[in-house]
């Protein structure tokens, strides 16, 4: 309620002290020195948007063909009729030249590590990789190309495929005996921090961390229990450990030792140029939480509890254990990684006051679970 009294101050002290809209430019040629308000004047940096203060009827213009990799922050809000607008400037704003705002950092100064995969030093935690714009995944066993996968990229229970096979099992671990073979010796028996994803229920996937591993009995431990007890014969994959990082379309990031290992999956070298000295490969690592965060926000709810947020993602990383994520007739973009050791349910088709169960939510980015476990529902998946 604090926090509304606030916002709805802020906003009026911004009316009160409203004289005429402005149009701010921002362009990669700028200088953050200037006042922003003219072409020849624009801005540079997000960062600078980011700390100044606009009015309702502003403007904020981005020159087209010009691209910025930071974060921004709205923090100023327009008004019924008088919204502050994020648009585009130039004479040329064709389709394939619109200005780029991306979370994403482009990575580059790759060196050989072993054969096909490389190595480039990242100092922000990668948390997805892009190449050429297309999402390859996290290191992972059984491989996500592995002809027994099924759409949720878990092995199914195949006798004659008994890695992805859990054979015994509790909440706290599993046993599975194929892990004594090549792969146990390729991890040198170490599946430590390795993350784990097992299907505990036939909709279900939990997310986990390995604690420990008996090489003689195929025991992996986990970090947290799982809700539910694991079923004979259910699936499950390990992935984020380097030694995982075994076939093409793989990539992997050491935190302690802020490298990124990248096997291409056209088993390339990520330095390549082409014809025209420009990179073949335009490898993209997403290091920020969130591309463009606005505030007040308004549509995502935890239930039970006054705070809305603009974001799944930011309402996730928000949420405590057992929370419900409640929100309605919304078309979410973006990717959203869940990996919080917590069991979140999220829930479309509410909307924020719960009068009434209309209106599913869609979903059209990426989504990851690398631990905890999401349950979805009232969602339309893109
Ligand atoms: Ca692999």
């Amino acid at each position: 309620m604090n926090k509304l009294l606030v916002m709805c101050m802020v906003v009026s002290c911004l009316l009160a002290g409203s004289g005429f809209a402005v149009d701010y430019y921002v362009a990669n040629q700028g200088n953050d020195n200037n006042d922003g308000i003219s072409y020849s004047t624009a801005w540079r940096t997000i960062d600078k948007i980011n700390i100044s203060s606009f009015q309702p009827g502003d403007s904020i213009q981005f020159r087209c063909g010009d691209e910025w990799r930071e974060q921004l922050n709205v923090s100023n809000s327009g008004v019924s009729g008088s919204p502050i607008t994020f648009t585009s400037f130039g004479t040329d704003c064709n389709l394939a030249n619109r200005p780029v705002l991306s979370a994403y950092e482009v990575i580059t100064g790759w060196s050989q590590y072993s054969q096909n995969i490389y190595m480039a030093s990242v100092t922000s935690d990668v948390k997805q990789l892009f190449i050429n714009g297309l999402y390859v995944k996290l290191a992972q066993h059984p491989d996500y190309q592995h002809p027994h996968d099924s759409r949720f990229r878990i092995v199914g229970p195949d006798p004659a495929d008994p890695q992805g096979k859990v054979n015994y099992q509790s909440a706290a671990y599993i046993f599975n005996t194929g892990l004594a073979g090549s792969l146990a010796s390729m991890c040198q028996n170490n599946f430590s921090s390795a993350g784990i994803h097992i299907k505990t229920q036939n909709y279900l996937i939990e997310g986990r961390e390995v604690s420990g591993f008996n090489p003689i009995s195929g025991r992996l431990s986990l970090s947290i229990p799982t809700l539910n007890t694991p079923k004979q014969n259910f699936g499950y994959y390990l992935d984020n450990k380097l030694c995982l990082l075994d076939s093409a379309g793989e990539w992997y990031y050491n935190p302690a030792e802020q490298k990124l290992y990248l096997w291409l999956p056209d088993n390339g070298d990520p330095n390549a140029l082409d014809e025209y000295n420009e990179p073949v490969y335009r490898i993209e690592a997403s290091i920020r939480d969130y591309g463009v965060r606005t505030v007040p926000k308004s549509y995502i709810r935890i239930a039970g509890t006054s705070q809305y947020f603009v974001s799944l993602q930011e309402a996730y990383d928000s949420a405590l254990h057992l929370d419900s994520i409640r929100s309605q007739s919304e078309v979410l973009a973006g990717n959203i990684i869940f990996d919080r050791p917590v069991s979140v349910t999220r829930k479309g088709g509410y909307d924020c006051g719960y009068t009434g169960k209309i209106g599913d939510m869609v979903l059209q980015g990426n989504i990851a679970v690398n631990d905890g476990t999401v349950t979805i529902g009232g969602f339309v998946l893109q």
